[in-house]
């Protein structure tokens, strides 16, 4: 008689169809480049090509010019300029100058916005379209850079990714959504400390007076500054001491607004956050903030511009010597500081993507330690978040590598009456079930929104059983830390594709195998007979067309070792509730 309560572990055949896979992105085994067209606004039915700024803002700053030059030989607006000469009269001055912790972070920040900007653009080239309702149906978006999708034929959100030119995106190569993930969350992760500190230094020195508007006078004060810089005459500068009325006014917005807003909007693309929130997380939907989140990458890109060219024309030497120098006197000291820094940026630049593609598995595993842990704390929430019938998406993207063998399509010919589910490994009763033995067990039905990594999202109702029943079922051992799902499908560059999760996640309240989609039985495309529905995880991780279940202890020993097919081949995470 044996002591353990579980049989031996059973070993689950489909363990040999698994591969291993490189440590390197290599391109011959990628998704081959696909070019997308220049970014384009949809104004009501008309799609407008973001390249006409360049004509009409170019035509729009000469007249601006005109406009303000002529204003200024208004005796009125001279009086008003004389009375507001840009910096708000009220506001209090600043004495300590510029500190060298505010060198650093300054400095620091530039290098981390470096990252996160080409990362964040990387994603978004992933799935190249935004939209503001929750689903994302052919039409409605509001931006894209893609074409419209092809009609009479399967277009899955992997065909529609496209590719950015490598020297602005991060790694810079098509559909690397899971290593650009690794630099935009971890180089977040470092920004949002570096921010934090900065907030409380500005608040316990005199520093914030810099940057928070403390009277009303700011607004004509900033009137009056964008008049004389639209003028090209420039107001006197007195920003040692104090910001003038513009300067203090996008510096508080992007410290202040746009920060914020784009730590906020980031996270509710989560699906476990986004979840969790409730009504919050189905009034700001994924795709309003995804858009919210590129408005205000968008602000930020303008203003790193217009700072930038504004350090240049309005004084370099003073400017570096304020911000790397930290002084305010006509000699050279901060200028070389700014070029070092700049030096730093520049290599950081050329090296970020080609390291990338060569030590994607490090990438991989340095990311995992910076954020793993933060994605684990929300990967315990057990989310119950519905939707209603008329939620429902009336379109949904399909996305994967679809089954491609004479096995399936005879299980497809004969209605899936031959389908076996097997579930083996470390349980206490192994099982196969039939489709019809999963019709007669309890049904759970729910209406959820899924959450692709690639940036789309959609809502359906799902019918099927919940994996609690399964457990109590099969019995996993207290020794079985995860469950291993073997699809009956490849993934896209060969081997069996699986995903494992941890066994909390199987115990979760909408945790189903899913054998139904919106009331009619899954399609092949979507999964059918059976797919994976874990409404805490990104969409990679609901394994569709399910062969198998296997509980084990670890699983360093499958595929690669990484926790499931993409997180072998695509250097996905493993855990992926954000
Ligand atoms: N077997 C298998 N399952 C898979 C995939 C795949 O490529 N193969 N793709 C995953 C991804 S990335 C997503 S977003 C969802 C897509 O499900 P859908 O086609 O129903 O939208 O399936 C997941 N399950
Ligand atoms: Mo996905």
């Amino acid at each position: 008689m044996s002591e353990s309560p579980a049989k031996p572990a059973m070993t689950e055949p489909l363990e040999a169809a698994l591969t291993g896979a490189d440590d390197r992105l290599r391109l011959n085994h990628w998704l081959p480049p696909q070019t997308g067209i220049a970014p384009r606004i949809r104004i009501g039915g008309r799609w407008i090509s973001v390249l006409w700024a360049l004509p009409l803002g170019t035509v729009a700053l000469i007249v601006l010019i005109a406009v303000a030059q002529s204003l200024r030989e208004l005796p009125s607006v001279t009086a008003f300029i004389k009375h507001h000469p840009g910096i708000s009269q009220a506001a209090p001055s600043v004495d300590s100058g510029f500190p060298v912790w505010l060198q650093i972070q300054h400095f620091a920040n530039m290098f981390f916005m470096l990252f996160i900007i080409r990362a964040g653009i990387q994603i978004l080239a992933d799935h190249p379209r935004l939209y503001w309702k929750r689903d994302c149906t052919p039409g409605i978006d509001w931006f894209r850079f893609q074409k419209p999708i092809p009609e009479g034929r399967v277009w899955t959100s992997k065909d529609d990714s496209v590719t950015v030119p490598a020297w602005l995106g991060l790694p810079g190569v098509r559909h690397s959504v899971g290593l650009a993930r690794w630099w935009h969350f971890s180089v977040n992760l470092l920004w949002v400390v570096n921010g934090v500190l900065f907030y409380v230094l500005l608040f316990s020195t005199e520093q914030w007076r810099r940057l928070v508007p403390v009277t009303w006078d700011v607004f004509p004060a900033a009137l009056s500054t964008a008049i004389q810089y639209a003028s090209l005459n420039f107001p006197v500068d007195h920003s040692w001491t104090r910001y003038n009325g513009l300067q203090q006014l996008s510096y508080f917005v992007t410290v202040f607004v746009a920060a914020p807003v784009s730590i906020v909007t980031g996270l509710m693309q989560s699906p476990a956050i986004s979840n969790k929130l409730g009504w919050f997380g189905r009034t700001f939907n994924r795709q309003a903030m995804r858009s919210v989140h590129f408005l205000a990458f968008t602000w930020f890109v303008l203003f790193i511009l217009m700072h930038g060219i504004m350090v240049f024309v309005t004084g370099l030497r003073q400017n570096t010597n304020h911000m790397f120098g930290g002084v305010d006197d006509p000699s050279w000291r901060g200028f070389p500081l700014f070029a070092l820094a700049m030096a730093v940026l520049i290599a950081a630049w050329l090296v970020a993507s080609p390291f990338t593609i060569r030590h994607a598995r490090l990438v991989q595993r340095t990311g995992g330690f910076m954020v793993d842990w933060l994605k684990g704390l929300a990967e315990r929430w057990d989310v119950h978040a519905q939707l209603t019938e008329k939620d429902i998406s009336p379109f949904f993207w399909p996305n994967g590598t679809m089954p491609a063998s004479k096995a399936f399509d005879d299980l497809v010919a004969g209605g899936f009456v031959n389908y076996r589910l097997r579930i083996s490994g470390l349980v206490e009763a192994p099982q196969e079930f039939s489709l019809a033995d999963l019709k007669a067990m309890p049904k759970q039905e729910q209406i959820t929104t899924h959450f692709c990594i690639q940036g789309w999202s959609g809502v359906a109702k799902w019918g099927g059983v919940p994996m609690r029943h399964i457990l109590e079922l099969v019995r996993p051992p207290p020794e079985a830390r995860y469950a291993v799902f073997y699809s009956l499908a490849d993934g896209s560059d060969g081997g069996r594709y699986y995903d494992v999760h941890e066994l909390r996640n199987m115990g979760h309240e909408l945790t189903i195998l899913a054998y139904e989609m919106n009331g009619a039985p899954l399609s092949v495309l979507h999964g059918a007979p059976l797919r994976l529905r874990c409404e805490n995880e990104l969409g990679f991780k609901m394994v569709k067309w399910i062969a198998a279940i296997e509980f084990v202890r670890d699983f360093g020993h499958l595929g690669a070792g990484h926790g499931g097919y993409n997180e072998d081949h695509e250097f996905y995470g493993y855990r992926m509730p954000i």
